[in-house]
């Protein structure tokens, strides 16, 4: 933590947020910040904010844009990553095995395995937005039983579930004996 990553930031932890495109990772960043919600553009690069989490954990959260062609330079980003942050439109059933592709070929990476990562189910209040269990089942999740990963239900656009997912984040980057999924 706090080491010079190839962003070239000297902070506190790295929090890099990935997923795919319309997930919702631009408005949880701008709703995190407590920025008024004004509908966002797909992300071209990355957008960047320092954030505090409970505990007094100061991160820098790095939300790179998830649109297809961009996924090739994804790897750039997770260099000096200390957690990582998936955000999953929890309505798209149709792209949730692209999505769990996606997460599994992140966590893959060179660099990534000893990475925390915290996986929010976004979307939550929309009609039609699938339960946790069924996203946890149908991404496989319990794959990754040796490493410290967490799921949390969250809407962006409400903020329902925004504090519970920052506390994650907060546990998630402090030094741990045990890792707990959910
Ligand atoms: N219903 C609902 N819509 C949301 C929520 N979060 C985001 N959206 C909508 O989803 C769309 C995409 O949101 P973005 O935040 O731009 O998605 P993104 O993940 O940043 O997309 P890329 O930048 O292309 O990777 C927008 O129309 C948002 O208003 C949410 O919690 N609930
Ligand atoms: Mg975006």
């Amino acid at each position: 933590m706090g080491s010079v990553n190839s962003r070239g930031h000297k902070a506190g932890a790295q929090a890099v947020m990935m997923g795919l495109d319309s997930a919702g990772k631009t408005t949880l960043l701008y709703k995190l910040k407590g920025y008024q919600l004004v509908e966002t553009l797909p992300t071209i690069g990355f957008n960047v904010e320092p954030l505090e989490a409970p505990g007094h954990v100061s991160l820098t959260l790095w939300d790179i844009g998830g649109q297809a062609e961009l996924r090739a330079s994804w790897k750039h980003y997770l260099e000096g990553a200390d957690v990582l942050v998936y955000v999953l439109d929890s309505t798209d059933e149709a792209r949730l095995p692209e999505a769990g592709a996606e997460l599994k070929e992140v966590l893959a990476s060179p660099g990534m395995a000893s990475v925390p990562f915290l996986v929010l189910a976004n979307k939550q209040e929309a009609p039609g937005a699938l339960p946790l269990l069924q996203i946890r089942d149908q991404l496989g999740l319990e794959r990754f039983q040796g490493r410290c990963w967490e799921l949390r239900a969250c809407s962006a656009l409400t903020g329902e579930g925004l504090p519970q997912a920052l506390q994650s984040l907060g546990g998630l980057l402090r030094p741990r004996g045990r890792c707990v999924s959910w």
